[in-house]
C-alpha cells in the first residue's frame, strides 16, 4: 500500500532541499518524478543526478509564482502526455527580519513564493486530477510556523499559516474527487535555507534543547511521511498536517 510505482509525482522546489529529498523518496517508493525549479542549470544537473540512479525524472523549470508560467507548464506536461497524481507544494523561500521593517514588495514575495504558489499549482493539479476522475494526491509543506510564531519571520509564518487552512479549503472541495490534500509541517531541518542558523551557537543550542530529539532533522527524515501521504495507505486520510519536528511542538 505504500508503493508509489505508476504514480508521478510533481515536486516543486525540488532542485535541492526538502523538495529534493521528498522527491528522491518518493522516486525509490516507485514515483516516476518531475523535478522543479527555476534555475534550469541545477535542475538538470539534480534530473542527471536521480537518472543515474534508475529514475524516471522530468524537468520542468517554471516559477511557480508566475501564473502564466506554471499554465505553460501544466500544458507541457498534457502535450508530453505526463500525468501528475501526486503534487507536493514545497517551494519556499525564508526571510528573516522584524516586521516594522518588512518592505510591501518582501512581504508580497515571501506570501507569493511560499503560499499563493500552492494555489495556482495546487488549481492547475486538481483540474487535471477532476477532468481524469482517478483522483489524485496534493502534499503541501507547511512548518511549525503553520502552528507557532517565532520572532522575524512574519511574512514566512504567515504564510505557513496559510498553508495549513488551504490544505483544508482544498479538503473541503476536492475530496469528493478521490483527491486527498494533506500536509506536513518539518521542524529544524539541516537545510540551506537554515545554514544561518546552524551556524549560529546560540541558536543551534536553542533548537538541540527545545527539541525532545535534542538533534536537527535530516531532509530525508521527511520522505516516509510524503510517501505515506502520497500513496493508496492515506486514501482516507484529509485535510492532515503532519509535524515531522522531534516532538518540538508536542512540549512546553
Ligand atoms: C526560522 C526557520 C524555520 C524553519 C522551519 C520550521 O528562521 O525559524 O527558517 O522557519 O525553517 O520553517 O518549521
Amino acid at each position: 500500500m505504500f508503493s508509489l510505482s505508476g504514480r508521478t509525482a510533481l515536486v516543486t522546489g525540488s532542485s535541492r532541499g526538502l523538495g529534493h529529498a521528498i522527491a528522491e523518496g518518493m522516486a525509490q517508493a516507485g514515483a516516476s518524478l518531475v523535478l522543479n525549479g527555476v534555475d534550469k542549470a541545477r535542475l538538470k544537473q539534480r534530473a542527471k543526478g536521480l537518472r543515474e540512479k534508475g529514475y524516471t525524472v522530468h524537468e520542468a523549470a517554471f516559477d511557480v509564482t508566475d501564473e502564466a508560467a506554471v499554465l505553460a507548464a501544466f500544458t507541457k506536461l498534457d502535450e508530453d502526455g505526463i500525468d501528475v497524481n501526486i503534487l507536493v507544494n514545497n517551494a519556499g523561500i525564508q526571510l528573516r527580519k522584524p516586521l516594522v521593517d518588512i518592505s510591501i514588495d518582501d512581504w508580497n514575495k515571501v506570501i507569493n513564493t511560499n503560499l499563493t504558489s500552492s494555489f495556482l499549482v495546487g488549481r492547475e493539479a486538481a483540474r487535471r486530477m477532476i477532468a481524469r476522475g482517478r483522483g489524485g494526491k496534493i502534499i503541501n509543506i507547511g512548518s511549525l510556523t503553520s502552528e507557532a510564531a517565532r520572532a522575524t519571520v512574519g511574512p514566512y509564518t504567515t504564510a505557513k499559516g496559510g498553508i495549513k487552512m488551504l490544505t483544508r479549503a482544498m479538503t473541503a472541495e476536492w475530496a469528493e474527487h478521490g483527491i486527498q490534500a494533506n500536509a506536513i509541517g518539518p521542524g529544524y531541518m539541516a537545510t540551506e535555507m537554515n545554514k544561518a542558523l546552524l551556524e549560529n551557537p546560540s541558536f543551534d543550542a536553542w533548537v538541540k534543547g527545545r527539541t525532545p530529539a535534542r538533534r536537527w532533522g535530516q531532509p530525508n527524515e521527511l520522505a516516509g511521511t510524503a510517501i505515506f501521504l502520497a500513496s493508496s495507505a492515506s486514501d482516507y486520510v484529509n485535510g492532515q498536517i503532519i509535524y515531522v519536528d522531534g516532538g518540538m511542538l508536542a512540549v512546553l
